[in-house]
């Protein structure tokens, strides 16, 4: 019998690929979950890019968060490393083959507690990729600890009161010489969208932290991680969008003055216009002080808030060529007479 349904072709990108190819498994996460939202953008964001998911390695540590590479990019290469371990084996990939495009994915547990020196030096370091972190102010996966990220003093109805005050890993972040440190929120899906495409675009270690719900321990609406509260308190610095490399400037109306466009390193730019006045992401000192200042009076600030190109990523300071992955197989092992030659200088 004939199939009375219409077939239309799915949409390819440059790529040759369909949306679908980008997914990953099936989410065993909670419904709603902060997490499950973040992962649809990142499938959107590497199709519409055109990534090749061959040439993707997705990382993470434990927890909810960190299962959630299992839920996308299903083509990619993977490794779920131990709990506050992402950055030692992110470093070891992309040594052995930096031209690799990182995407590693981290919860506010994993990075904030356990995690935090190893995060502080993979800052230092400047190693190119996405480190996201899918911030709930809960350990989710072990029944819903309060974490480092956690406000003092809230209440939780298994967690009790929180005693101690917050870190704040965007600060963190700048502090120790990260260039591109962006905050968003799970339920601003456009916004997390132009901030990923961005920060794949960075040359060094591009850090998103984004507030993401947990729908089961830490959702209430007067709590700052729920999605009333961020629907509610979220004030964005800049409304933002990225424009692809040799791309036209398709922002309509323009006043001369009313963007700023933002180089980055691989030729595109992401173009802000301010919603709060003189706002310069290029300038550390205004970043710190704008993060210090939402601290205190515990506003929700989202957006790009600094952004330096400059220093250079590990692999440039490493002065790697040719990864070891591309070497032929003559290459990887020397004739038996340049092993000689090897072994005389050590006679
Ligand atoms: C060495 C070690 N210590 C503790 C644990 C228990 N543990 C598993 S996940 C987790 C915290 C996860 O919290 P977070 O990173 O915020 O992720 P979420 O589940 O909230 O997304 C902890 C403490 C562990 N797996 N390994
Ligand atoms: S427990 Fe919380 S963080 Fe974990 S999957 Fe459920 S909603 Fe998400
Ligand atoms: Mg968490």
């Amino acid at each position: 019998m004939e199939n009375p349904l219409p077939t239309t072709a799915p949409k390819l990108n440059l790529a040759g690929l369909s949306k679908k190819d980008y997914d990953g498994a099936p989410s065993t996460l909670c419904k709603g979950c902060g997490h499950n939202s973040i992962s649809s953008q990142i499938v959107q964001v590497a199709f519409e890019l055109s990534l090749r998911p061959h040439q993707v390695i997705k990382l993470s540590g434990i927890g909810c968060s960190s299962k959630s590479p299992a839920y996308f990019l299903g083509m990619s290469h993977g490794f779920n490393a131990l709990h506050g371990r992402m950055p030692s084996v992110a470093t070891g990939a992309l040594l052995a083959n930096h031209t690799l495009r990182a995407i590693g994915v981290s919860g506010d547990g994993d990075t904030g507690s356990i995690g935090l020196g190893q995060f502080k030096h993979l800052m230092r370091r400047n190693l190119r990729m996405v480190y996201i972190i899918e911030n709930n102010g809960v350990y989710g996966l072990t029944k819903g600890q309060f974490s480092a990220t956690a406000e003092e003093g809230l209440r939780l109805k298994y967690a009790g009161e929180n005693p101690f005050p917050p870190v704040d890993l965007c600060l963190e972040a700048l502090v120790a010489g990260c260039g591109f440190v962006a905050r968003s929120f799970a339920g601003d899906a456009k916004q997390v969208r132009e901030l990923l495409k961005a920060a794949l675009s960075h040359r060094g270690t591009a850090v998103l932290d984004i507030i993401s719900p947990c729908v089961t321990f830490n959702n209430e609406d007067d709590s700052p991680k729920s999605y009333g509260y961020g629907t509610k308190h979220e004030k964005p610095l800049h409304e933002l969008g990225f424009i692809p490399p040799a791309e036209e400037i398709a922002i309509e109306p323009m006043q001369p003055g009313e963007y700023r466009l933002v180089e980055l390193h691989d030729g595109s730019r992401i173009a802000l216009r301010n919603l709060e006045a003189d706002y310069d992401p290029t300038d550390k000192t205004v970043a710190l002080r704008r993060l210090l200042e939402a601290q205190e009076k515990q506003e929700f600030i989202t957006g790009l808030i600094y952004y330096n190109p400059h220093r250079p990523n590990l692999a440039e300071v490493e002065g790697l060529h040719t990864p070891l992955a591309h070497l032929s197989p003559e290459q990887l092992r020397p004739s038996p007479a340049a092993l000689a030659a090897v072994l005389q200088d050590y006679a």
